[in-house]
């Protein structure tokens, strides 16, 4: 799963992206490509506390990967497809867009003033002209064939629907296209049929108070778009993540925070992208494996290994809540809270499993 970070120069993406990844920023500003790639962990708290439970050799989170995707030299560059910027974006699961609220002289501002509506706006209108260059082309294409076939008819009457939608400047993901309808668009990965998150990137007094410049207006654009908005303060959480452990937690206390921004961003888009966790537990290694909401118990084997999947028997499970309030495995068995399953149980979120199989 991979998401991405879209905006204007000097909103704070690379700082952010440090931040996800633990890459310096000086490093992932200094790349030569268009993107930088990396991999956020996903915070978790059950993780923490199985592994202090049993102090295992190893601690794995769940992870996803994040691209701080450079581009927009100035804002309104409107050449759709030659743009390398939007090649980059194409690659990505869901998109993160960082706007710029917070208040610093020393760092300029490409269009020389805070002005959140106006920055989402512009990084929007180029997404969407994007995709409606894509759509324009393909149904001149077909219009243009000799032969119109029924399938090709079908998607042109698709993409119509598409182009109606983003002349208007709505996204793809409103058009309310049917999993059948969505196939025929697969192949041109359009960027506005990606989930988005709106993030705003506040400085200290702006996070403190609560209180920023078109707060309101920036809380209809996202509730009219159905589109998720969180606040973040990147500067401070950058100048916190340089501190020692024990200095971290007293100025995240102080900021009123018991989560870093970035952590929740990703705990968010994890969510956002349908995934769940189950757990594994062991002296040997304590992990999270990502996993899509609604997978069975046998699939869920075969993310570990095909052979639990092959070999699949039972799965021992027991939901975390379950496992924290006993304690320890030998307890939760006793109290009857451990459960076998079959290969057809759907995993829920936190649950711990072992498998049985058999090769
Ligand atoms: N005061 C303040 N400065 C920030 C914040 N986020 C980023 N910056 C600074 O703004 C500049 C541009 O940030 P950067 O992450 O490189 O932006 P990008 O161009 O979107 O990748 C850098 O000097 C950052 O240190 C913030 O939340 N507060
Ligand atoms: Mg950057």
């Amino acid at each position: 799963m991979k998401i991405g970070l879209i905006g204007l120069p000097a909103s704070g993406k690379t700082t952010i992206f440090s931040l996800l990844t633990n890459i310096s920023a000086d490093a992932a500003a200094s790349g030569k490509t268009t993107a930088n790639t990396g991999i956020a962990k996903i915070p978790d708290d059950r993780i923490d506390y199985l592994s202090s439970v049993y102090n295992p050799r190893k601690t794995t989170y769940a992870t996803i990967e994040v691209t701080d995707i450079k581009g927009f030299a100035s804002a309104g560059s409107s050449s759709a497809s030659a743009n390398p910027f939007l090649e980059s974006v194409r690659q990505v699961d869901a998109l993160v867009l960082v706007a710029r609220l917070f208040r610093n002289d020393e760092v300029f501002h490409v269009e020389g003033s805070i002005d959140p509506i106006r920055d989402i706006e512009t990084i929007n209108t180029e997404i969407l002209f994007s995709d409606l260059s894509i759509v324009e082309n393909r149904i001149s294409r077909i219009e243009k064939s000799n032969k119109i076939t029924k399938d090709m008819q079908n998607e042109m009457d698709i993409l119509k629907k598409c182009k109606g939608a983003l002349e208007e400047g709505k996204h793809i993901t409103s058009v309310g296209l049917t999993e059948e309808e969505m196939q025929y668009l697969k192949s041109f990965s359009f960027l506005t049929e990606r989930p988005l998150v709106l993030l705003l990137n506040l400085d200290e007094q702006q996070f403190r108070s609560g209180e920023y410049p078109q707060k309101g207006e920036i809380q209809r654009y996202s509730k009219e778009r159905g589109v998720p908005c969180l606040e973040i303060c990147a500067g401070t959480e950058l100048e916190i993540s340089r501190l020692e452990e024990e200095d971290k937690k007293l100025f995240m206390e102080d900021l009123g925070i018991t989560e870093t921004g970035t952590g929740r961003l990703a705990s968010v888009m994890y969510d956002f992208l349908g995934l769940i966790s189950f757990l594994t537990d062991g002296a040997d290694e304590v992990r999270a494996w990502p996993v899509r909401k609604g997978i069975s118990a046998k699939e869920a084997g075969g993310k570990i290994h095909s052979d639990i999947e092959r070999g699949f028997i039972r799965a021992e499970v027991v939901a975390f809540e379950d496992f924290r309030k006993t304690g320890s495995m030998q307890k939760a068995r006793e109290k009857g809270l451990v459960r076998l399953e079959g290969k057809e149980y759907i995993i829920k979120d936190g649950d711990i499993v072992n498998f049985r199989f058999n090769i």
